[in-house]
């Protein structure tokens, strides 16, 4: 019963991210994945602003955001799919993609 509601609100915020992310794309940082690497290997960031992942590749990745053990998976991203996280809390993230693990990036949050 508890299932449905969630997964639609889900879905909902998903499409309210899409439709509002051109709206504050001025402090966003485009970060984009070729060559099965990330395009830069450390960024530095204010809290609140956001990354947009940019699949650049002819592979599928995956990103999720590590900080202090809570994970953050933004699932599959296949060929020129992207997806945007926002950094909320300051500190330093490990940033990773779970198909190749040598993909790598910091983010450090202040
Ligand atoms: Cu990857």
């Amino acid at each position: 019963m508890l299932s449905t509601p969630y997964k639609n609100a889900t879905i909902c915020l998903g499409l309210l991210v899409a439709c509002t992310a051109p709206s504050f794309s001025d402090d966003s940082v485009k970060v984009t994945q070729k060559g099965k690497q990330f395009s830069e290997k450390q960024l530095s960031l204010k809290a609140g602003q956001s990354v947009l992942f940019v699949n650049d590749d002819n592979v599928a990745h995956n990103v999720y955001t590590i900080i202090k053990g809570k994970k953050q998976d933004l699932g599959l991203q296949k060929p020129n799919e992207e997806n945007s996280i926002a950094f909320e809390q300051s500190g330093t993230y490990r940033v990773r993609c779970a198909i190749h693990p040598k993909m790598k990036m910091v983010v450090k949050v202040e």
